[in-house]
């Protein structure tokens, strides 16, 4: 019996052991820093004149940097660690356009409210902020249609721009959980982990989130791994998050997001 006990004993520390290496392993995080350097890519999904998936790791801004490091962690097999390109594209549609499905400019979810809220409907997201912050703002977007001459493929399509305005009613008066920047600390919260992606939202007029990144626990202090558009390039803010909304006038708070696999 006592043998008995010995080895059910080992095995289940083995297994537990085993469970925690993969608890450990924190796909987004490692993902994310794996594009540490990559140089910043201006407007890299508009080069094409029809609407396509643009495949490309080489050069990446704020948004595409989240993109690739999410569809990566979402495709990666649990057991091989190994992503297969197949599933990174199928993955990589599903993030960024609606539904998935790639249908002309307006498919592209070109608001981070609807891009979280897609992630979410397809199962792929979860709003920590909802959960975990009770305070809110209310959606009010505009800015592409109010800006068509920074928009090229508004400019030369009025059905597009026709399509925008539409989607652009239907999320907004949205009623969004968010962390105002007065109450964000240095240190960030216990319920915000590393790899989780952080959503800046703004004070713009029209616009719902100005900028984004994932966060990453630097020595007790809550960062930001983000496309620097100050240093052309992805890095570590050498600030906190916190000090980084606080010099900024028009970023108002963050929203928390994880990827749920
Ligand atoms: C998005 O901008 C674009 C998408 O069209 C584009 O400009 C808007 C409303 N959307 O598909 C996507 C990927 O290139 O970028 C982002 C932009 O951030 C920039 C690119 C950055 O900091 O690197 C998202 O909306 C995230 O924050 C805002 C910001 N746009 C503006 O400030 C106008």
């Amino acid at each position: 019996m006592k043998g008995i006990k010995y080895i059910l004993g080992s095995a289940l520390l083995m297994l537990s052991t085993a469970v925690m290496a993969q608890a450990q392993r924190n796909e987004m995080l490692l993902n994310a820093v794996s594009f540490i350097n990559t140089p910043y890519g201006v407007k890299t999904l508009d080069m094409n004149n029809e609407e396509q998936l643009v495949l490309n790791t080489d050069e990446v801004d704020c948004v595409t940097l989240v993109e690739n490091v999410l569809a990566m962690s979402l495709a990666e097999n649990s057991q091989t660690l190994e992503v297969n390109e197949q599933d990174f594209t199928r993955w990589l549609t599903k993030i960024r356009y609606r539904n998935g499905v790639i249908d002309g400019y307006p498919s592209r979810l070109h608001y981070m409210t609807e891009w979280i809220s897609n992630g979410i409907k397809q199962g792929f997201l979860e709003d920590i902020t909802a959960v975990q912050s009770p305070y809110t703002l209310k959606t009010d977007i505009n800015y592409m249609t109010s800006h068509v001459n920074s928009y090229p493929k508004l400019q030369l399509s009025a059905d597009n721009v026709a399509k925008m305005k539409q989607i652009e009613a239907s999320i907004t008066g949205q009623e969004v959980h968010y962390v105002p920047k007065d109450y964000l600390t240095d240190e960030g919260f216990f319920w915000i982990r590393s790899g989780d992606i952080i959503a800046i939202t703004t004070n713009t007029p029209g616009l719902d989130v100005a900028h984004m990144g994932i966060a990453m626990n630097v020595d007790g202090t809550l960062a930001l791994l983000h496309a620097s558009t100050t240093d052309m390039k992805v890095e570590v803010s050498k600030v906190s998050l916190k000090e980084m909304l606080r010099r900024n006038k028009s970023w108002t708070g963050i929203r928390v997001i994880r990827m749920k696999k």
